[in-house]
């Protein structure tokens, strides 16, 4: 039985297996640059974030319907329950969609038809956090939060993602201060392929949590600062690999982070693109680096205590 765990870090566009690509090609009359299921598969082949991120842009093409974006976060919640999830707080990247003239009520109106059952499906509870990329224009990210205002009784928070190299945080200082004003939580993805500069900058905007954030290893009062305040990494080890951000699983540097006092989650990231979910990010570093099955219990109990859970709420979940 896999531990009970919360998953922070997931991009719900990231679980869109090849399988349900084509489903979904078939369903909307689009025809894929692939014709079969291995032939997608094989293109799964990176070299960094961006040679990722074209595919994945790429295949979100193929989610045009209310019904579509249900059936993505539908499968996604299966798989996450058989992986001990108990709670998932999971991005959408919105501009994704609405730059191919996909309304936005249809993205979230499909993904959270599929939040509202599964508590009562699979026993998780579920928040929504809304990322802007960030290699758009910063007035784009405004213009997205402005027309997610119906929406944010169903938006907890709001993330920064996509290329990050020559995309500072700080271009985004003004969105994100409006977001907080609004009552939202932040996060931001700093330090994956970004210098640990960019997780200095994410902290100063007031992010509760830094997606990725390894590179804080390169600067020592960088970790001392998130040690000191406690700010969570969301760590997604099979994706830091797949990217080519570490070498091997074997030189993942996670126990490192953990060493240094941070409060350290694993996550899956994109979980159809990087061979595995989140409890096989667990079964891959307890493999490669020999976490001990205490370091695997730290890892699953931070990674309730760094959710935007109620603290009565993570009391009783861990
Ligand atoms: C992402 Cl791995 C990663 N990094 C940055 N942005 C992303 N969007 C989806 N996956
Ligand atoms: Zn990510």
């Amino acid at each position: 039985m896999p531990l009970p765990k919360a998953e922070l870090h997931l991009h719900i566009e990231g679980t869109l297996e090849p399988e349900l690509a084509f489903t979904l090609a078939h369903r909307n009359n689009i025809t894929l640059p692939y014709t079969t299921v291995d032939e997608l598969r094989a293109a799964y082949e990176f070299t960094d974030l961006q040679s990722f991120l074209n595919l994945y842009y790429a295949l979100t093409d193929v989610l045009r319907t209310e019904a579509d974006f249900t059936d993505l976060t539908r499968a996604y919640l299966t798989r996450a329950a058989a992986q001990g999830v108990r709670h998932a707080e999971i991005f959408f990247d919105p501009q994704a969609h609405t730059a191919r003239g996909i309304p936005l009520d249809t993205v979230i109106g499909g993904i959270t038809a599929a939040l509202d059952t599964a508590q009562a499906d699979h026993g998780i509870s579920t928040h929504l956090i809304m990322c802007f990329l960030r290699d758009r224009p910063a007035a784009e990210a405004m213009d997205t939060l402005n027309a997610a205002r119906p929406h944010l009784d169903r938006i907890i928070g709001v993330g920064l993602d996509s290329a990050e190299v020559g995309h500072p945080p700080n271009d985004f200082a003004q969105v994100f201060a409006a977001a907080r004003d609004l009552g939202l939580r932040l996060v931001a993805h700093a330090g994956e392929e970004g210098p640990p500069d960019y997780i200095r900058q994410a902290l100063d905007l007031g992010v509760e949590r830094i997606d990725h954030g390894i590179r804080c290893l390169e600067d020592p009062d960088l970790v001392a600062r998130l040690a000191a305040e406690r700010t969570p990494l969301t760590v997604c080890p099979m994706s830091n690999v797949r990217l080519r951000a570490v070498d091997t699983m074997a030189d993942h540097p996670l126990p490192a982070l953990m060493d240094a006092g941070l409060l350290v989650t694993v996550n899956s990231d994109d979980p159809a693109y990087f061979g595995g979910y989140v409890d096989d990010n667990y079964r891959a570093l307890a493999h490669h680096l020999h976490l001990t099955p205490e370091q695997l219990r730290t890892l699953a109990r931070n990674s309730f205590e760094a959710s935007f859970l109620p603290a009565d709420r993570i009391k009783e979940l861990t």
